[in-house]
């Protein structure tokens, strides 16, 4: 069983997640794990205080060290081997190659900030890695656990219903995916493209691969650059760029 524990300000915010599709499944199948930690179990004061000012001066407030350390503590107690990740801006870009790396270890702590952020001393002592889900400011690590936790899920054996899908993904080969279709053939004056209707499934494959070297090269040209192409999917993108108008 591949175990989440998660330290939160908010542990409501993750059942309905875990109770839908391929995840559900896997929580009932006990092939995924998940526990959360709430650091405001850690206090000692009245009032449950888990953040304060931030030293310095300006905005907003600071989670606290000691109620989070606590928090991760009783986590690594259960789980001593996984890895304590942080969820925050200031991470690495996470990536479908991390995801697969995740999927490998058995199982990952990770630390949810609220606020303005976490007092940088816990980084320090607790925190193995810092992955980041994009360039953008949320209002909590929570959403971004979920992200990891999903794209992880599904690369578990067994989590998929048919094994080799996740291996199809876009990502895989590192470029977008390929435009998909299904019933009926004709909505709205648009067509199924007639090779998918062939049965022809070399011509299909190809298709498939110039239409997702094509795509990357129109949205994400910077994922071609890191690629290095097959002489085959060199003609097959220069067919595609040759096609537009
Ligand atoms: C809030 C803020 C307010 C005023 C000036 C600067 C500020 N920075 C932040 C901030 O970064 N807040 C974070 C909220 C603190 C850590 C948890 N939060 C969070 C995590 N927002 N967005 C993420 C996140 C995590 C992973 N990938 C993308 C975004």
């Amino acid at each position: 069983m591949y175990q989440f524990d998660v330290v939160t300000l908010f542990p409501q915010l993750f059942p309905s997640f875990f109770e839908c599709g391929v995840i559900g499944r896997a929580i009932k199948d006990k092939r995924l794990g998940f526990r959360s930690w709430n650091p405001r179990h850690y206090t000692n004061d009245v009032h449950h205080t888990v953040d304060d000012r931030p030293y310095g001066g300006g905005p907003g407030m600071v989670m606290m060290y000691e109620p989070l350390a606590q928090a991760i503590q009783s986590a690594k107690k259960q789980q001593p081997k996984a890895k304590v990740v942080y969820l925050s801006p200031q991470g690495k870009p996470l990536s479908q190659l991390a995801l697969e790396r995740f999927s490998k270890e058995s199982g990952l702590i990770m630390v949810c900030g609220r606020y303005e952020g976490i007092d940088e001393r816990v980084i320090n002592d607790l925190v193995d890695e810092e992955w980041s889900v994009g360039d953008y400011v949320l209002s909590g690590g929570e959403i971004p656990a979920m992200v990891m936790m999903d794209g992880i899920s599904r690369l578990l054996p067994g989590v998929l219903g048919h094994e080799d899908s996740a291996e199809q993904d876009s990502f895989v080969d590192g470029l977008l995916d390929y435009p998909h279709y299904t019933r009926p053939e004709a909505v709205a004056e648009q067509s199924v493209p007639a090779v998918l209707l062939s049965g022809n499934h070399e011509v299909i494959k190809k298709w498939r691969m110039k239409q997702a070297l094509g795509k990357t090269w129109q949205i994400r040209p910077d994922l071609l650059e890191k690629l290095d192409l097959s002489s085959v999917q060199k003609t097959l993108l220069e067919e595609y760029i040759a096609e537009q108008d």
